[in-house]
């Protein structure tokens, strides 16, 4: 999936970016960013996305004060190792009746944050999961999947040096049936493919998308995801 944070570029530009990589194969494009999302950037990026593309466009919400209409979806999400009560049942109880009306389809997700964890786990306040605690990861991923969850993520944070370890992903895969979503740090097709093969079922990428600019890495980075979900 691409993550696309409506921040970070004018809605014009957010739409061609969705629209190539739809185009290379990403099956989903999530929107949004931990900080800077306000009401008017996010449904100009979620509109103007939806005109162009045909996959799902699923909001990746910071907070329930900026949602949008125009998403296909939205993450219903925990950041279960947060300090903080508002991002693990705080803001999903202010946003609930909103979702409701708004009739936009809901998919629940256990959030951990992973070091360095870089922005998110700074906003969200979260105790950033040690990178050689894979135990604790499952731990956590186990309660994600009996609250009844429909997807974990570890999240290593947008920017991070290096992605989730990939002891970590393999030793989650192993035990948990809850499709598991990996996202941080994710650059370059060796990464993608190795973090395929230890049992991601989803990648996000986000800084790769924005930065390079280079096509052929991001095709690289999805031609490995394709081909280790084979
Ligand atoms: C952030 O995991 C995503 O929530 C994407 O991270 O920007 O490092 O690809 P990157």
């Amino acid at each position: 999936m691409t993550l696309i944070d409506p921040e970070k570029q004018p809605g014009d530009v957010a739409s061609g970016v969705a629209s190539t990589m739809e185009d290379m194969g990403t099956d989903a494009i999530m929107v949004g960013g931990s900080t800077g999302v306000t009401q008017e950037n996010l449904d100009t990026t979620v509109k103007g996305i939806k005109s162009v593309v045909e996959i799902p466009v699923i909001l990746f919400p910071a907070g329930a004060d900026t949602i949008s209409r125009h998403a296909d979806a939205i993450y219903f999400m925990s950041m279960l190792n947060s300090r903080t009560t508002r991002l693990l049942v705080g803001e999903q109880v202010q946003a609930s009746k909103t979702i409701k009306d708004l009739g936009l389809e809901t998919i629940s997700m256990g959030y951990v944050i992973v070091e360095p964890g870089m922005k998110v786990g700074e906003v969200g306040r979260a105790n950033p999961l040690p990178r050689d605690d894979p135990e604790l990861a499952v731990n956590y991923a186990l309660a994600a999947e009996f609250f009844g969850m429909d997807l974990f993520y570890l999240e290593a944070g947008s920017g991070a040096p290096a992605p989730v370890p990939f002891e970590i992903v393999r030793a989650v895969g192993e035990e948990v049936s809850i499709p598991l979503v990996v996202g941080g740090g994710i650059r370059d097709g060796r990464s993608a493919r190795d973090l395929v093969e230890a049992g991601a079922d989803v990648l996000v990428t986000g800084t790769a998308v924005e930065r390079t600019r280079d096509l052929a890495s991001l095709k690289e980075i999805l031609d490995a995801i394709k081909r280790g979900n084979r």
